[in-house]
């Protein structure tokens, strides 16, 4: 067994009140501003982008520390389109087959359907895996606790850091997503837990209108 060994918290920074409301409302007025995007450019975007960004994704919080997840960032166009293939196949049996009318009435206002061109044109695709087993240095194969909620807030913090870094994302989930296994050549001991298109949003990209829930309705001070 591994020792806990403990340094000072150093990177600590204390704002005044003001200071802190201020930094609040400021990084609450960035994310309103996050969208998410279907209508992707082909605009090409240098990799250390997207390499910063997932390094920031690896910060977050997670399961005794095993950092559970693994993202496999594609560009090759070929994988792209077989991942296109493959998704459209699945999201054509969803929407013409699978999907309780519920489900498809709860998507109507998104305007979605089995149709995914942005996963070709956009430049980056990024799989996000959550893995039920690490490696230790010394070679041992270890259970990962929490994985879909570690690797949930790791997802959550790399959506920020796209929106941070000024391009846009759209969180995929075709189902089932066993296909990326396959297709990515990763071991089935990792499960997809979604894809993030990433990139530049088209010229002439629209979003849908939608509302955000105010605080009463998320929320509960008591
Ligand atoms: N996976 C499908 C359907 C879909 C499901 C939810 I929940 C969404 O918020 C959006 C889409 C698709 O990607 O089209």
């Amino acid at each position: 067994m591994q020792k806990a060994v403990f340094q000072q918290l150093s990177s600590y920074i204390e704002y005044s009140v003001e200071e802190m409301i201020q930094r609040a409302v400021d990084f609450r007025d960035q994310m309103q501003k996050r969208r998410t995007v279907r209508h992707f450019s082909d605009k090409p975007v240098p990799r250390e982008i997207i390499e910063l960004c997932v390094l920031t994704a690896g910060t977050a919080p997670n399961g005794a520390n095993l950092q559970p997840w693994h993202f496999v960032v594609v560009s090759d166009p070929k994988v792209k389109h077989e991942i296109r293939v493959a998704a459209e196949e699945e999201e054509n049996d969803f929407y013409n087959r699978r999907a309780p009318q519920e489900w498809l009435d709860a998507l109507s206002p998104l305007g979605t359907d089995e149709h995914k061109p942005f996963l070709e044109t956009a430049p980056y695709l990024i799989a996000i895996f959550g893995k039920k087993h690490s490696e230790l240095p010394d070679g041992r194969k270890v259970k990962n606790y929490y994985v879909h909620e570690s690797v949930g807030i790791a997802t959550g913090m790399l959506i920020t850091a796209i929106h941070n870094a000024g391009l846009v994302s759209l969180t995929h989930t075709p189902s089932p997503m066993g296909f990326l296994n396959n297709i990515l050549n990763v071991s089935s001991d990792a499960k997809p837990f979604l894809l993030l298109v990433t990139g530049y949003p088209a010229d002439d990209a629209k979003v849908p209108v939608i509302q955000k829930k105010p605080l009463e309705e998320i929320a509960t001070f008591i």
